[in-house]
């Protein structure tokens, strides 16, 4: 029993009251007046704990990328806007959400395609999948890409991306709090009045300048609400992971789990998204926690799989997988010689910043769920 049930059985007076036809004719003549009785709505907008609607949802890249691939012969960047397909949770078709108020896309480009340029107030990154070539160019930096790296394009910026003529064909994950701005009622737009936007700055220079590990440039100062480092490497990500798994104690949730930051406030990268890659060593079997917020999780390397709420999700590289508000998650690695790293994207600075992130073991059972025999709904 959680402690929520154990809340549950002490508190009495939860709304029971049962229709009448006077109480039937009453609710009608509120309901003129624009109003209505609590009692009649409370057990549902006062949930007992996070309900989420989102289901837990695995996307296997081998099952996508054919499909992919194939826009790229049915719709041009310049037609479509943006060649995305987009990541579709049954829970939340009505706000086109991945999960909770997250949005995730793929999008492919081929060499010598470039898409224009705008700015919206959300925010988004994208994390490569395959190819190279790919470019992002963000207010005037632009900034290569390979593959398991991951670029910001913070809410406010102008941003285009595009394949190098020498490029091969590249798809990316585009992450953005789309769903979440629009539930704000918060939501602009603009196309850049050039369509394109000019490169103002070396090549990279994001990197030269605050991509040093624990260095801060003297003369460069940033007050901006986001990181000034727009784009962050794998190589150095690995390599600081694998140091951290080494030196620590390890996570026994999450193995070793680091986030991404920004490196003027040590926080996280942008105002209402961040994001972290973990590595699980080999074998690594997590024990279960759940927490408010949502995530979103992209193989960068390795094989194993996650329980989401009593149910196993397989994965490998390159797939993605979502964990939905308070969904009971934990994480294994099958490897008995290889490691494992998701990379992952998330809206905990926004529950942070509201107060509202509640963290909770698994305390039943060693710390493991039960696992359903049946395939995930
Ligand atoms: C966007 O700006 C991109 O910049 C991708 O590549 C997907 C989905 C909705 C709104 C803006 C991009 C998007 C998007």
């Amino acid at each position: 029993m959680t402690k929520y049930d154990a809340f549950r059985e002490e508190v009495e007076g939860r709304a029971n009251v049962e229709d009448s036809p006077e109480l039937i004719a009453y609710y009608r003549e509120l309901e003129r007046l624009k109003t209505g009785a609590l009692w009649t709505v409370a057990n549902k907008i006062e949930p007992w704990q996070p309900k989420s609607d989102s289901v837990p949802v695995i996307w296997r890249y081998r099952d996508l990328r054919e499909h992919v691939m194939r826009s790229v012969r049915l719709v041009t960047p310049e037609r479509a806007g943006r060649r995305v397909i987009f990541l579709e949770n049954p829970g939340r078709r009505d706000v086109s959400a991945a999960v909770g108020w997250l949005y995730s896309g793929l999008q492919v480009m081929h060499p010598g395609e470039l898409a224009s340029a705008h700015r919206h107030s959300s925010s988004a990154l994208r994390f490569i999948m395959e190819g190279t070539g790919a470019y992002t160019i963000v207010d005037g930096h632009k900034m290569t890409l390979g593959a398991n790296d991951f670029v910001l394009t913070p809410n406010g910026t102008w941003h285009e991306h595009g394949v190098e003529e020498t490029g091969t064909p590249c798809i990316w994950q585009d992450g953005l709090d789309i769903p979440l701005v629009n539930a704000l009622e918060a939501g602009f737009y603009a196309v850049h009045p050039d369509l394109h936007q000019a490169v103002g700055f070396p090549v990279d220079d994001c990197v030269s300048m605050w991509g040093a590990a624990g260095l801060r440039p003297h003369l460069v100062s940033w007050n901006k609400p986001y990181s000034p480092l727009f784009k962050y490497q794998w190589e150095p990500t690995y390599a600081a992971l694998k140091m951290y798994a080494t030196e620590s104690d390890e996570n026994p949730f999450d193995g070793a789990l680091m986030h991404y930051t920004n490196p003027v406030s040590g926080g996280h990268v942008m105002a209402t998204v961040g994001a972290s890659m973990q590595l699980l060593r080999p074998g690594f079997r997590g024990k279960a926690h759940r927490h408010t917020g949502s995530v979103l999780y992209q193989v960068a390397k390795g094989e194993g799989y996650s329980i989401i709420n009593g149910y196993r999700f397989d994965w490998r590289e390159r797939d993605i997988f979502c964990v939905p508000s308070w969904a009971w998650h934990e994480h294994v690695n099958i490897s008995a010689t290889d490691d494992a790293c998701l990379f992952s994207f998330n809206d905990l600075p926004v529950m942070e910043k509201l107060a509202l992130f509640y963290e909770e073991a698994l305390a039943d059972n060693a710390g493991h769920q039960p696992v359903s025999s049946e395939a995930a709904p």
